[in-house]
């Protein structure tokens, strides 16, 4: 937690964009008398409720490595700065969950829980995200399962975890409150996840290859006019690529495209038979096929692509500055069939934002 207060300077900006904003609010000044009072008396302030809500939906609007923010006055939040335990914290993780996921079609949302106050750090959760598969070292030095995962899978076991040890065993919650960390499972009927097929190759379906529905990072901080949030997870839907191109292909991942490429008899003995890319597509096209199928929200990088131009021309038009980082934007797959691979962004720092929670 920090020792320091608020700076004011940052409330200030804040509350001058929220009242610029939403006219509605009426005139910042009086806010921001009563603002500068609570920090000099107590180091800190509290967010109203809705600048709390326009507070999360900016910090998405300003995050220059999503894709995806075209939707970004449509989040949802849910209130929970009155829950500061970890019992408390992983049972609205599990709400979230229910409601977010809304058996497939998916609402993007963020719960925000207690923020850092002076002397008294806000909770952390452990894991990267709410839904991650363990990841298992073996003696011989491979891993069962996501390769992502082995620190967070260990620490798990160290809490009195034990997994099945298949190669997509979702772990535990791991919530820390006033130092202590204490582990709690998810119920399965949280975890909505999909069964990988392909359209048309029929032994697609026996590599047992599956993902959950829902991304909810939940290792990042919010940030919202000097005020911290540690604990805030959000989520929207996933785009294919996430997956097909990068969470199954990667090398250091689950490793996929050798085994794809098997099983559609190509030619692996030169790199320039692009077995690789052949078999990256078809990967690809088994997620977005299979996702559509079950009626789980996803979105590919073209529809992806073109609403984020869409999303740039909006962000002009209301002569704000839209950042974004190119290294992120482009898709890891056909990078340049997709209108954000032909141009430059900005990519300045905003606030109110997501920012990577430093390690403890
Ligand atoms: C990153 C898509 C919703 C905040 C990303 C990335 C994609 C993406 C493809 C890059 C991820 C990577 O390469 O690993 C989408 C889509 C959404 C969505 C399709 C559907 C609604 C959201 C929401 C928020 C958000 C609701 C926050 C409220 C972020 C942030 C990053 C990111 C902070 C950067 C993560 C990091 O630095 O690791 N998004 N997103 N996104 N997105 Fe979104
Ligand atoms: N690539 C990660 C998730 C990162 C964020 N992506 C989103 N966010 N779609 C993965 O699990 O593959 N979101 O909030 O929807």
């Amino acid at each position: 937690g920090r020792e320091e207060g608020v700076d004011k300077g940052e409330a200030e900006d804040f509350i001058r964009l929220y009242h610029a904003e939403n006219p509605a609010a009426g005139p910042a000044k009086p806010r921001l008398r009563e603002v500068f009072a609570e920090i000099s008396q107590t180091g800190t302030y509290t967010h109203t409720p809705g600048e709390l809500a326009f507070g999360a939906q900016v910090a998405w609007r300003n995050s220059s490595r999503c894709i995806g923010r075209l939707y970004w006055k449509s989040l949802r939040v849910r209130d929970r700065r009155h829950v500061d335990t970890a019992d408390g914290v992983a049972e609205e993780c599990i709400e979230h969950l229910r409601v977010a996921t809304n058996k497939g079609k998916i609402r993007p949302t963020i719960t925000v829980f207690a923020p850092d106050r002076p002397g008294q750090p806000a909770p952390v959760i452990w894991n990267d995200q709410l839904i991650r598969y363990a990841g298992y070292r073996r003696p011989d030095g491979r891993v069962i399962g996501d390769p992502a995962n082995v620190e967070l899978t260990a620490s798990a076991r160290r809490l009195g975890w034990r997994g099945k040890g298949t190669r997509f065993d979702v772990l535990p919650l791991v919530v820390e409150a006033k130092g202590v960390p204490t582990m709690r499972r998810l119920p399965r009927e949280v975890v909505l996840e999909v069964f990988l097929r392909h359209p048309t190759l029929p032994w697609f379906a026996e590599l047992g290859l599956r993902w959950h529905a829902v991304p909810v990072i939940s290792n990042m901080c919010l940030e919202i006019g000097g005020i911290r949030y540690p604990c805030a997870p959000f989520n929207g839907w996933y785009m294919g690529t996430e997956i097909g191109a990068r969470n199954l292909a990667d090398a250091d991942r689950y490793d996929q495209l050798p085994v794809v490429a098997r099983g559609m008899g190509l030619d692996m003995s030169h790199d320039r038979t692009l077995w690789r890319d052949q078999a990256l597509v078809e990967l690809n096209v088994a997620v977005l096929h299979s996702f559509a199928e079950d009626n789980v929200t996803i979105t590919d990088h073209h529809t992806e692509a073109r609403r984020f131009m869409t999303h740039l021309e909006k962000e002009e038009r209301n002569g704000r500055v839209c950042p974004a980082d190119w290294s992120w934007i482009v898709p890891p797959l056909s990078g340049a069939t997709t209108p954000v691979f032909h141009r430059y962004y900005d990519d300045v720092e905003m606030t109110p934002a997501f920012t990577r929670r430093r390690r403890e």
